[in-house]
């Protein structure tokens, strides 16, 4: 494989798509030994068949706002690769969404979803639609029109779309309430529903506590523990929240959060009230974190600036792609980070990742340890499917054995003859091989 060329090849045929074409050259630096050892791939060209999607819909979403006026907006579900499992990844609603955004996150959900074990394949979809200052009314008027188009193309054995930035409980909700109208019948088609509508207990947690996890697996291989931590966390939607109640159980200390707006240092660390307080900042819909300063007096809003400049034991991004770079990676390192866990998708840009790994901190991508929410996205198929609920003991235990076997997955392929372990290249070369080794069995389709 000549991944120079490869990637040449795909920037001619996509133009300008430079998210995407950065998370698959990061997946084919990593598997790339891989893939020369293994003939059989090459014969069937598994990496020219796996870095296209394989269908795009793309439609127009029409809707009315509360004074009357007409709003269009761009809708898209990248259908990317079914191998080993129905189609399966959120809905961003986001005014950054276009392809390029949706086309990253379908190929990064491929291979997530091939380490959670579950028989889960990859896709995303999404809207530049931007709920921001929106009323419910509209909100619902806009998932009411978007979900007009995508229920031709999903299903319950086909594809599973769930929530992503912009889309939570309430978007889900009236996403889904459409499709059952049109479908005329209860199916697991989304995942991340309401509780008392098919929804899995652990659900809104399980990003957070399962990056979490991943984090403390981590930890406990350098023989460390969260115990007296300070963590820096970017964002404040679900993610972070989830991370902020876990990190905090296990004995961390949470002192940043962070939005467009800037982010907030509270040095003394989150506790249950303020964490609780995220979720009341999340629905107000204003995307902004200032507030938080006004709420917690002792706590500081520091403007336009980034969490990545605290000095931190460990980093945790939780916001959005490439949030974290070079520069970020530098000031962190000289702060003496020690871990860093992104719970974002794609969270931090190639230079920042070489800066990580050339000082030997380890450092692990979203795929693997965001996967939990994914991953119980999969048991709420599976709970659906069987008609019954599982407790959200029974849930937790699941999504804590599934980390630890990312964990493990990443072990068996990323550790290096120095005993550093590479998270990155075993992420992807243990996603891939999942992937490839089912679209060989599968045969040319
Ligand atoms: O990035 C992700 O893995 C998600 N937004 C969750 C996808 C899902 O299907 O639960």
């Amino acid at each position: 494989m000549n991944v120079k060329e490869i990637l040449n090849n795909l920037e001619t045929k996509h133009p300008g798509e430079k998210e995407y074409l950065q998370a698959v050259q990061e997946v084919l630096e990593s598997i790339q030994t891989i893939y020369n050892e293994n003939p059989q791939y090459e014969a069937a060209k598994i990496i020219e068949r796996l870095v296209e999607p394989d269908r795009i819909l793309t439609f127009r979403v029409s809707w009315v706002d509360d004074e009357g006026e007409v709003h269009v907006n761009l809708g898209y579900r990248v259908q990317f690769n079914n191998a080993i499992g129905p189609y399966k990844g959120g809905i961003r609603l986001h005014p950054s969404v276009n392809l390029s955004i949706l086309k990253f996150l379908g190929f990064e959900q491929i291979f997530k979803n091939a380490l959670t074990t579950l028989p889960l394949g990859g896709g995303k979809g999404g809207s530049d639609f931007n709920p921001k200052g929106k009323s419910d009314a509209e909100i619902m008027r806009f998932c009411q029109a978007f979900m007009l188009e995508l229920w031709r193309v999903i299903g319950p054995s086909s594809d599973v779309p769930a929530g992503d930035i912009g889309t939570g409980g309430r978007e889900i909700g009236f996403l889904y309430g459409m499709y059952k109208k049109l479908q005329f019948e209860n199916t697991g088609v989304f995942t991340g529903k309401g509780l008392n509508w098919g929804g899995s207990l652990i659900r809104p947690e399980a990003t957070g506590f399962g990056g979490t996890y991943f984090t403390k697996e981590m930890l406990e291989i350098n023989n460390d523990k969260f115990k007296g931590k300070v963590v820096t966390v970017s964002g404040f939607g679900n993610v972070s929240w989830g991370v902020a109640l876990k990190v905090t159980e296990l004995g961390g200390k949470v002192v940043t959060i962070s939005g467009p707006d800037g982010y907030i240092y509270d040095e003394k660390g989150l506790d249950a009230e303020k964490i609780e307080y995220l979720l009341e900042l999340r629905a107000s819909n204003n995307d902004v974190v200032a507030p938080y300063a006004e709420e917690f007096p002792e706590a500081k809003f520091i403007a336009g600036k980034k969490p990545w400049e605290v000095a931190c034991d460990i980093a945790m991004p939780c916001a959005i792609q490439n949030e974290l770079n070079g520069e970020d990676a530098e000031q962190l390192i000289a702060n003496g980070v020690k871990y860093v866990a992104e719970v974002s998708n794609m969270g931090c840009t190639p230079e920042a990742i070489d800066a990580f790994q050339q000082q030997k901190i380890p450092y692990a991508p979203g795929k693997a340890v965001n996967a939990g929410g994914v991953a119980v996205s999969g048991l709420e198929m599976s709970q659906n499917a069987m008609k019954l609920n599982w407790t959200a003991e029974e849930v937790d235990a699941k999504l804590l054995q599934i980390m630890s076997s990312i964990h493990v997955a990443c072990l068996k392929y990323g550790t290096q003859d120095d005993g550093y372990i590479n998270y990155v290249k075993g992420a992807n070369i243990a996603g891939f091989i999942k992937v490839a080794d089912a679209m060989l069995d599968l045969g040319i389709v």
